[in-house]
């Protein structure tokens, strides 16, 4: 099958910069996606968009330029609940690749097994309203009770308002949770205002909760290097030390501003994770924590 990518889609980078900074031995890319190649798997009646295909050879191309030693695929919106592309992707990596899958209530136990052999490890909860039609609470209820007796966690995405408006579903996952992307503060307010601290309290009251210092290039409104999310990314990775993971979000999709160069995305780490010790626990000990037990 042919797909036509939307109109104005930005392809992936197609010649990231060296980074300065060296990612230690070990490293985690926790947030990376694989889209198609759709004629070899298509991409799903329901998707709100349709990108340019960045499949596995690519994501392991960059991994290994960039010097990031694993990788944690997660299922983007344009495969629905099919994870064909995200299974074979994960295959091929053997050891050094885990998944987070999206799964609808009716999955098998058989289809559940399958996922978890080749590297599944949690399911993905996207709450963002132009990716995924909203559903009732019972609906994710369900996909929970599918998964429990796995051992996954969970990963959610969410806007601010979801937050506020899903904010007991949230807080009664029963899981370790995994928010992607910082929550998505809006970084033109102040990283001490309320909007924030709503977040923050998420994740003070809630010690099942993790967060991604993920997406600069999806925050940022000045642009590269992203100077105006860093307040946001060093207040979590200050306060929350053994509960942050790292990702490129390779290939960035739906961004329309700018094609973030990943070199620059690595180059962000230290900025938000000054010390050693913290780059360690943020790109290393968490990760390998929470998918490589
Ligand atoms: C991301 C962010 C986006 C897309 C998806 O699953 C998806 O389609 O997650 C977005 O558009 O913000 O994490 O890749």
């Amino acid at each position: 099958m042919n797909f036509t990518p939307d109109p104005g889609w930005l392809p992936f980078h197609p010649a990231p910069s060296k980074p300065d900074f060296r990612l230690p031995p070990g490293t985690v890319d926790t947030h990376c996606h694989v889209f198609g190649p759709g004629a070899r798997f298509p991409y799903a009646a329901e998707r709100k968009y349709t990108p340019v295909d960045a499949g596995k050879e690519d994501l392991f191309a960059l991994r290994d330029f960039l010097g990031v030693d694993r990788n944690v695929l997660v299922q983007a919106t344009c495969h629905g609940a099919d994870n064909a592309a995200l299974v074979d992707a994960l295959l091929a990596a053997g050891d050094r690749a885990r998944g987070i899958a999206m799964i609808r209530d009716d999955v098998t136990d058989d289809q559940l097994a399958e996922l978890h052999a080749a590297g599944v490890r949690g399911i993905r909860l996207n709450f963002v309203r132009r990716l995924v039609d909203p559903k009732p609470d019972s609906h994710y209820h369900r996909l929970i009770d599918r998964i429990a007796p796995l051992g996954w966690h969970i990963v959610v995405y969410f806007e601010a308002a979801d937050l506020e408006q899903r904010w007991d579903l949230l807080t009664s996952l029963p899981t370790t949770v995994a928010v992607d992307h910082m929550g998505r503060p809006d970084v033109t307010l102040a990283p001490d205002g309320p909007d924030f601290a709503r977040f923050l309290r998420l994740l003070r009251e809630n010690e099942q909760y993790w967060v991604k210092v993920t997406c600069p290039d999806r925050l940022t409104v000045s642009g590269p290097p992203y100077d105006d999310v860093v307040p946001f990314g060093r207040a979590l990775v200050t306060e929350f030390p053994d509960r942050v993971l790292w990702g490129t979000d390779w290939p960035h999709p739906n961004l329309r501003s700018h094609m973030p160069d990943d070199g620059q995305i690595v180059d962000f780490v230290p900025r938000i994770a000054p010390t050693e010790d913290a780059q360690r626990r943020l790109l290393v000990d968490n990760p390998t924590r929470l998918y490589w037990p």
